[in-house]
């Protein structure tokens, strides 16, 4: 029996000898490579905080002292020792474990999460509660580095500095985000890692001291007698020492006896404490240790190359999104294109190879992202922020303020939208026709396919305002790509097929399935058109009141929540035309969140598939209808 069979809560642990600590890891590290290699899932982040956790819940008690994991995606060891050892290997499939931090789950999951940077404030919450209310357990935010490149965490140092209250941060430092961690703090904390801080601002003390007149010299030959002390100054620490957190680090964060008697002693400590510990991402398994950025977020993979099962057959959505980007960029050397810390994810990696100065990835700063980008465009430039839909959510007041209020051309190119599967809740990217829609000056579109998709990236980029283009993960149809790039006309959409008997208005990768419906219901003898919408803003009203005043019927097909999405839209024109005796209906999801799964399960499930297409389609056109006069405009 393996020593992890025997941990069924984290007092099972602590009754464990610590020299059996490692053979623990090891088959933890296991179990995680076995059942990831199946279900696909965060990888290299879960193999290389094994020890952490480990150590953490020897040391701490969870759950009466609240762990909160940033991001929740590292959880695997986490879930495997609180008492879901069992179910671990249905994790992110459907009514399975999730992939992520879920407080349905299990009392150990304090937060839910999935997108990163909001440990500390969440933890901070909990912190003020816990004092509020009298109790005196401890709350430990573990963060990573790439995390702590997203704006939020500094609001939450900010206050928590300040506040002086306990509370214990851990930030997990692997260097790595989903690609290599960037920017200023990231080098900071890669200098407090080679000892080179230290050493830095001494000789930039000296520097300093030198240039001034008569009184350097001698200081410098003084600061040489107190050199010993001054290193207590300036700790590698500082940034953190001066938002009001004691500094404790860096350690190896994949050695217990380094993690043991410092978690020990922080766990007496009062006020605010962050612990820098150092970790290998992909621990212990040479393909990720190898190739973390590929296996970060692995799909299912052979254990013993850590190559993935399947190949795609067509190029993806991201792959053509990127490729136009690329080929517009040599021809207009306005564009610029950013990315917030998905340089692979959104393809941009491939943009950055032909033009580094022309490619930035900010961090995960998704408000940043797209507010740099109007600061791009209102100078002239021609800016492409890609994010994906979900993320897109974090910049909404700045797709608001900064872009759209000024009329500025940036282009918001909005990946993974629609269902994606796997990873759930947090990350199907169902809510962004809901939200962009709404605002004024910002075209809305969606493509078929990836052919319209390249189309769409051009004419975005030959637009004189802001523009978002939503698309779907994964791989696209496979049709053949048109060689040259096409201007689409503004707000119009495509009738694909002309019918008497119902319109189907379809959005985005809904028109396939809805044009094979059309020919299935041809065989019963209705006669169905089917719209590629295009545009969900400026919608084809034109169009949409045409079709409704031949056929009264209208059915909307859009991979998005029902509430404020295509459907609503195609409502509101019939409510403004005062078009009455229209029979709609809207088929998308419904106003919940929406489960982790495969996408091809959820779409079934919610009726995106050709058949569940069909029949819905069929019930509705045979219920019938009485026929109405269109009654003549109002006013
Ligand atoms: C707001 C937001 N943007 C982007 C992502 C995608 N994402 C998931 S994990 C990750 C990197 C996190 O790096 P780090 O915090 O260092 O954790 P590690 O995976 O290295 O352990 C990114 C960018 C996200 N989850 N949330």
């Amino acid at each position: 029996m393996r020593l992890l069979d025997t941990i069924n809560s984290p007092a099972d642990l602590k009754k464990l000898p610590r020299t059996d600590l490692p053979l623990l890891a090891q088959e933890i590290r296991e179990e995680i490579i076995r059942v990831t290699s199946v279900n696909g899932g965060h990888l290299a982040t879960n193999l290389g905080i094994v020890e952490l956790t480990l150590a953490l819940h020897a040391v701490f008690d969870a759950p009466r002292d609240k762990i909160v994991w940033d991001t929740g995606n590292q959880v695997y060891a986490h879930k495997l020792i609180t008492g879901r050892r069992e179910q671990f290997h249905t994790i992110r499939q459907f009514g399975g474990l999730s992939g992520f931090t879920r407080r349905e789950e299990s009392p150990y999951d304090t937060f839910n999460a999935g997108h990163a940077g909001t440990s500390i404030s969440a933890a901070l919450g909990m912190v003020e509660a816990r004092d509020h209310l009298g109790q005196n357990h401890k709350v430990i935010a573990v963060i990573g580095d790439g995390a702590m490149t997203a704006g939020m965490v500094y609001e939450g140092l900010n206050q928590a500095g300040a506040s002086k209250k306990d509370f214990i941060v851990i930030l997990n430092d692997n260097e790595m985000s989903i690609s290599k961690n960037v920017g200023a703090i990231s080098a900071y904390l890669s200098r407090i890692i080679t000892g080179q801080l230290y050493t830095r601002v001494k000789e930039e003390a000296k520097h300093l001291l030198k240039t001034i007149p008569r009184i350097g010299q001698p200081m410098i030959k003084a600061a040489h007698k107190v050199e010993e002390s001054a290193k207590g100054f300036i700790g590698p620490g500082l940034l953190f020492e001066e938002l009001g957190f004691l500094y404790i680090g860096p350690i190896d964060g994949n050695r217990f006896e380094h993690l043991f008697p410092t978690l020990e002693n922080i766990r007496r400590l009062k006020g605010p404490i962050l612990v820098h510990v150092i970790t290998k991402k992909g621990k212990g398994y040479e393909p990720a240790e190898r190739n973390p950025v590929t296996l970060h977020a692995a799909s299912p993979f052979q254990i013993e190359t850590g190559q993935a099962r399947k190949t795609p057959r067509f190029p993806t959505y991201t792959q053509v999104f990127a490729s136009t980007l690329i080929r517009l960029a040599k021809r207009d050397k306005q564009i610029m294109a950013i990315t917030a810390a998905m340089p692979e994810g959104t393809g941009l990696s491939q943009f950055a190879k032909e033009f580094p100065d022309r490619c930035f990835d900010v961090g995960i700063a998704e408000p940043h992202a797209v507010t740099f980008a109007a600061g791009l465009a209102a100078s002239g430039l021609r800016p492409v922020v890609a994010i994906y839909s979900t993320f897109m959510q974090r910049a909404y007041d700045q797709i608001i303020h900064d872009v759209c209020i000024q009329n500025l051309p940036v282009v918001l190119g909005l990946d993974r939208a629609g269902l994606v599967g796997e990873d759930g809740h947090t990350h199907h990217g169902i809510f962004d026709i809901g939200f962009l829609r709404i605002l004024p000056n910002l075209v809305v579109m969606a493509p078929k396919d990836e052919n319209e998709l390249q189309h769409m990236v051009y004419t975005a980029s030959k637009h004189d305002g802001p523009v978002a283009i939503r698309y779907p993960r994964g791989e696209g149809i496979g049709v053949e790509m048109d060689s040259r790039l096409i201007r689409l006309p503004i707000g119009k959409a495509e009738l694909l097929k002309n019918g008497s008997d119902v319109a189907i208005l379809a959005l985005g990768h809904g028109v396939y399935p809805s044009l094979a419906v059309a020919r299935e219901l041809q065989k019963e003898g209705i006669s169905a058109a089917v719209v590629n919408v295009r545009f969900v803003k400026p919608i084809d009203r034109e169009l949409i009141l045409q079709l409704a005043r031949r056929t009264r019927r209208l059915v909307t097909v859009e991979e998005h929540v029902l509430q404020g999405g295509f459907g609503s839209a195609v409502l509101e024109v019939l409510e403004e035309d005062g078009l009455s005796g229209v029979e709609v209906k809207r088929i998308g999801l419904p106003d919940q969140f929406i489960e982790h799964g495969a996408v091809r399960s959820l779409r079934e499930r919610f009726g995106f598939t050709t058949e569940t297409l069909l029949r819905d389609v069929q019930s509705f056109v045979q219920a019938g209808l009485p026929k109405l006069e269109v009654p003549r405009r109002v006013g």
